[in-house]
């Protein structure tokens, strides 16, 4: 029976949800205007669960942002500070590595690695780091280095963004996390972040890592000055490109935190532009296997409800987070495995815990 949308425009969206047909463009742009959100969200659910049924994933992980000097200088980032800032901080390999030791009880199955692109940190900063890491903790995967930062890094390596990324992988990288993609908007780059790699560069280090045989994740910046018909071609081109070489994991929507960065007059997301994000993303992206909500941006509670309206995972421990909290977050820096079972279970979902890769791990 034809579930009833208080939106008739969604209606002939179940159908082609329902025979798996693809979402064009315009179907995307129909989800983001449209304020029916739970019908928006209805449809994304039912994808979400043809692909996962009610399982939701989380992962035993920390964070690790070695250093915020960065030569971008983007308008939305409050973490990325130039050289002579009084809150620049760059760690030094023996600190990353206590940070590492301190935790080295715990069950952490993933190190999660970003920073900004710094101007005098050598290659080889790079690659001990990733050796150093890997001997002091072997079985972790490392979740390493935006696309942004591996053409830093093949700059100052004097090497091809392939020959880069081989050096990092048998230094012990194992995927790429999916920062750095923002809005891929020509307008929204010339205004907020000309110096970055462009989003042809940025897709091209993806597709080559994927090529390599490492995994990525792909990302979107939303809630600042983009356009509906901008988010709608981000992901679309992210669709294309996985259609191309297949290697994206998950889909993470990242909200705009306006705090202490150069657009602080801009209001946070609300939670309903974050929940239909999700959604939207969910249907569009039929190409990509997750969609995850990333509690430290949009808080527990509303990544808890976003498992009913498309997203498949909501992060983990994470332990201490920088970028976001630099930008006025108020969540937690990290969660307990115990508070993300709590929520995922009396969300009615079966939380599951995860590698990088989704591989299950046994409970
Ligand atoms: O690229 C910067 C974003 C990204 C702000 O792969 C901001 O699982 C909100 O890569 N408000 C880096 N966002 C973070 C990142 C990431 C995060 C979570 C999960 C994964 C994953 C990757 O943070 C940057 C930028 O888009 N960012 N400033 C801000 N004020």
């Amino acid at each position: 029976m034809m579930p009833f949308f208080q939106d008739p425009a969604l209606t002939p969206l179940y159908d082609k949800v329902q025979s798996r047909q693809r979402l064009s463009r315009e179907d995307g742009l129909t989800l983001f205007r449209s304020r029916d959100l739970l019908g928006v969200g209805y449809l994304a659910n039912l994808v979400r669960e043809r692909r996962h049924g009610r399982r939701a994933y989380y992962i035993y992980n920390q964070h690790l942002n070695y250093a915020n000097v960065c030569i971008n200088g983007c308008r939305f980032c409050a973490f990325g500070k130039t050289k002579d800032d009084p809150q620049a901080y760059t760690m030094s390999l023996a600190e990353v590595m206590d940070k590492v030791r301190a935790r080295l009880s715990e069950p952490i199955t993933e190190i999660h690695i970003v920073g900004g692109l710094h101007p005098d940190l050598p290659w080889l900063y790079y690659l001990d780091m990733l050796r150093g890491l890997k001997a002091l903790r072997p079985e972790v995967h490392l979740q390493a280095f935006t696309a942004v930062e591996i053409a830093h890094l093949a700059d100052i390596a004097g090497l091809s963004v392939a020959d880069t990324l081989l050096a990092l992988k048998e230094a012990g990288l194992g995927s790429l996390p999916g920062g750095g993609a923002e809005v891929f908007s020509p307008r929204i780059r010339s205004s907020l972040c000309p110096k970055k790699l462009s989003p042809e560069g940025w897709l091209q280090v993806a597709q080559t890592a994927h090529r390599l045989g490492l995994k990525t994740n792909a990302t979107m910046l939303y809630g600042h000055l983009e356009t509906l018909e901008e988010r709608v071609d981000h992901l679309l081109r992210l669709r294309e490109a996985q259609d191309e070489s297949g290697g994206f994991v998950t889909f993470i929507p990242l909200a705009f935190h306006p705090r202490n960065t150069l657009l602080p007059e801009l209001p946070e997301t609300t939670g309903f532009d974050d929940l239909k994000n999700l959604a939207v993303a969910r249907l569009l992206l039929d190409n990509f296997p997750h969609i995850k909500a990333f509690w430290i941006m949009i808080g527990p509670k509303l990544a808890q409800l976003s498992l009913a309206f498309g997203a498949d995972d909501i992060d983990g421990t994470v332990i201490e987070e920088k970028i976001t909290h630099m930008a006025g977050a108020q969540t937690p820096l990290g969660l307990s495995r115990a508070q993300l079972l709590h929520l995922i279970r009396e969300a009615g979902c079966e939380p599951v815990e995860r590698d990088t890769l989704y591989n299950v791990i046994p409970s």
